[in-house]
């Protein structure tokens, strides 16, 4: 069994450095140095080469996908699967993502219509979605937001009544698994995320996930500005390809992914039982995952705590615990949707009540065990 870090005496911790939400997971520097070398030595440094093409067979076997497309990052993933599928007019999406997931939209020229989320999984309520509809939908993008997987099942449900897309906004929900295998096996399309900040990183980078070679061959020359061969070009494609550099990282990323994710479970468990009775806090249950990457611990803060979020937050702050309200303010919040009709606060009333309730806590494999128990002692009220 995986046991979290434990490296220093509780009296140190109190002192200790800042704990941020996430840290990478990074492997050390001298394994990485023979990858690097093989950079030097072969002198391909990006379009295609071999890290890169090993890195999309050994992810394909890692998530259980066919066919993968990596990429410079997971907007310009999205971005480039919107174009891949020709996705125009208006997507349906949830007001309750990370900026990028309506970015990608309005770089398509699409209106996004933001949809209200479900209470319990925080993902876009497929009871909503139908309302929605106008006849010019013509996708959904909807977000498996913290890694716990949408209702697949529904969406599809109502896309296939209405000739509707399905891009899955994937960034959260590398490795997670439903009953029926990889949750991004689901829709026309999912895009991975490798920032920094998720459990899987390449630094920068990003994935699309693709159900056949066709789409995928598609997606190729469209990261690639459009290039099919030498002379022939395609598409306004843009420049989304992943370097070698980043593709070798991945690599050794990969081989330690299972310890890393055994630790973030470790750490989920011991912030479930620490919180389990302190009142006016309410964890996140799965969404029917069998396999969960445990990428977010967030937190809800009820009416019924001593504080407020946002006091609470502050309180985090005070104690050098760098907690984030993901996601706070709601995408539609933001200047350039606000003024869209879906954006109004009447049409979004649970992902706003969320996003004024939320705090993501901080969870990554190197987070030690005084550091969860200081977090949960901060949540109990216990002096720190
Ligand atoms: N869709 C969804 C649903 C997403 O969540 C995201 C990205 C995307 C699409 C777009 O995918 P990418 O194009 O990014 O591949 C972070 C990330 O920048 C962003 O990638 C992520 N979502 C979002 C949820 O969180 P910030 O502004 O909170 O990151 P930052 O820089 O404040 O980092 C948070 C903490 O992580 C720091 O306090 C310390 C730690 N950190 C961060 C970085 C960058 C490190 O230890 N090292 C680092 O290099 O947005």
């Amino acid at each position: 069994m995986i046991e979290i870090e434990e490296r220093f005496t509780p009296v140190e911790h109190k002192r200790a450095e800042p704990i941020y939400v996430t840290r990478p997971d990074l492997p050390s520097l001298e394994e990485f140095i023979p990858y690097l070398r093989e950079i030097w030595n072969t002198k391909v440094l990006t379009n295609g080469g071999p890290f890169h093409q090993q890195l999309e067979q050994k992810l394909c076997e890692y998530l259980g996908v066919k066919h993968i497309a990596l990429f410079t990052n997971g907007t310009i993933g999205l971005v480039t699967a919107l174009q891949a599928l020709r996705i125009s007019g208006e997507v349906i999406t949830t007001p309750y993502s990370f900026v990028a997931t309506a970015h990608s939209l309005l770089w398509n020229g699409i209106k996004p219509v933001f949809v209200d989320i479900d209470p319990d999984t925080l993902n876009l309520d497929p009871r909503r979605i139908e309302a929605a509809i106008t006849p010019q939908t013509t996708a959904i993008m909807p977000v498996h937001c913290y890694g716990h997987p949408c209702d697949v099942e529904r969406i599809e449900a109502i896309a296939d009544n209405y000739g509707l897309k399905v891009i899955y906004d994937a960034a959260h929900a590398f490795g997670v698994k439903c009953h029926c295998g990889s949750v991004l096996n689901h829709g026309d399309l999912s895009v991975l995320s490798f920032h920094a900040t998720k459990v899987f990183t390449t630094f920068e980078g990003g994935a699309i996930i693709c159900p056949d070679e066709k789409i995928r061959q598609r997606i190729n020359h469209l990261k690639n500005f459009g290039f099919v061969d030498e002379v022939t070009v395609v598409a306004p494609g843009i420049n989304g390809k992943m370097s070698e550099f980043n593709a070798a990282l991945g690599l050794l990323q990969l081989k330690g992914v299972d310890q890393a994710l055994a630790k973030r479970r470790a750490i989920d468990e011991r912030y479930r039982a620490g919180l389990k009775h302190v009142r006016g806090i309410r964890c996140l249950q799965s969404s029917g995952e069998i396999h969960s990457n445990y990428s977010y611990f967030p937190i809800l803060v009820q009416p019924d705590y001593p504080r407020n979020r946002d006091a609470l937050y502050q309180k985090f702050r005070d104690d050098d615990i760098h907690v984030r309200r993901y996601f706070h303010p709601l995408i539609s919040d933001f200047p350039m949707y606000r003024g869209l009709p879906s954006a109004a606060h009447n049409n979004l009333p649970v992902a706003r009540r969320i996003s004024e309730q939320v705090l993501c806590l901080p969870i990554y494999p190197g987070l030690r065990r005084d550091q969860v128990d200081r977090i949960v002692d901060v949540l109990q009220g216990k002096p720190t």
